[in-house]
């Protein structure tokens, strides 16, 4: 019986024979009680008596895959007699399961210049049904072409890899749906978060700006002859810097607006 059967579905039995004639013969049919089924005796026309069972409760193989009952085979003679046969149900699966994702928000967390082909983390879905319907096979949802750029999930495993170049400077944080398909075209999704954490690939970069040039030797203390501007990519302490002038020069350097330094004269710059 295929699982999914509808309440009320009738399953006809092979008749049971007996030698004898009338009274003798065939007088009712019964089944141990149980819950999927009740039996219907059905008298035919010409004498005789068949049997059916009626589906009761519908049959989940996830549940409950195999049943076997009894049905009996009584006569009307004295003393009674009766004959058993067992009715094996093999219940057929249906594809009434979807697949169903081990966590609904999968988290990560990569360093960035990663390289290619590591993998970044593991998502897995279980489907409940048998054979095909139950054959998970994974694939990112509409992602993002950032996305798509530097990430790629194997179809059987779930493995999300790095498949190109992780700039923490460029997109720190990925988000992406993936969704887990079995073999009929039942879909569930997931969501994987991916935090990029920043490496100290950039050295700081340092412009110059002279306001005056030369800068005549009689100018007096303080003159500012110069703005300084520093630039790391780097977050935190990895775009920190630590600016040091020259011993021995007669400028020091003022911080202004961020990032910004003023270049000012300490001393006289007679020569
Ligand atoms: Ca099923
Ligand atoms: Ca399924
Ligand atoms: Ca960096
Ligand atoms: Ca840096």
């Amino acid at each position: 019986l295929f699982q999914k059967a509808s309440k009320g579905s009738r399953y006809r039995l092979d008749e049971a024979h007996d030698a004898d004639i009338g009274q003798n013969a065939i007088q009712g049919y019964s089944i141990e009680t149980n819950e999927y089924f009740r039996l219907n005796v059905i008298e035919k026309g010409g004498g005789g008596k068949y049997s059916e069972l009626i589906l009761q409760k519908e049959l989940d193989r996830e549940q409950k895959q195999e049943l076997a009952i009894v049905l009996v085979a009584t006569d009307g003679g004295t003393p009674q007699r009766s004959g058993t046969a067992v009715i094996h149900v093999s219940v057929l699966d249906a594809n009434d399961n979807a697949p169903v994702f081990s966590q609904a928000v999968y988290e990560a967390s990569l360093p960035e210049n990663s390289p290619l082909d590591i993998v970044v983390i593991t998502v897995s879905a279980t489907d409940a049904d048998e054979g095909v319907n139950g054959e998970v096979t994974y694939e990112f949802d509409h992602i993002s072409d950032e996305s798509h750029n530097v990430f790629s999930i194997d179809q059987k495993s779930g493995e999300v890899r790095v498949s190109g170049p992780i700039d923490y400077e460029h997109l720190s944080s990925y988000e992406m749906q993936i969704t887990a398909k079995d073999g009929l075209g039942l879909v569930s999704s997931c969501t994987l978060i991916i935090d990029i954490t920043d490496v100290n690939d950039n050295a700081p970069i340092t412009t110059i700006k002279s306001l005056k040039n030369p800068v005549p030797e009689n100018s007096p203390l303080g003159t500012e002859v110069g703005i300084v501007n520093v630039q790391d990519r780097d977050s935190e302490s990895n775009g920190q810097v630590r600016f040091f002038i020259q011993q021995g020069v007669p400028f020091k350097l003022v911080p202004s607006i961020k990032n910004y330094y003023s270049l000012v004269t300490t001393g006289q710059l007679d020569l």
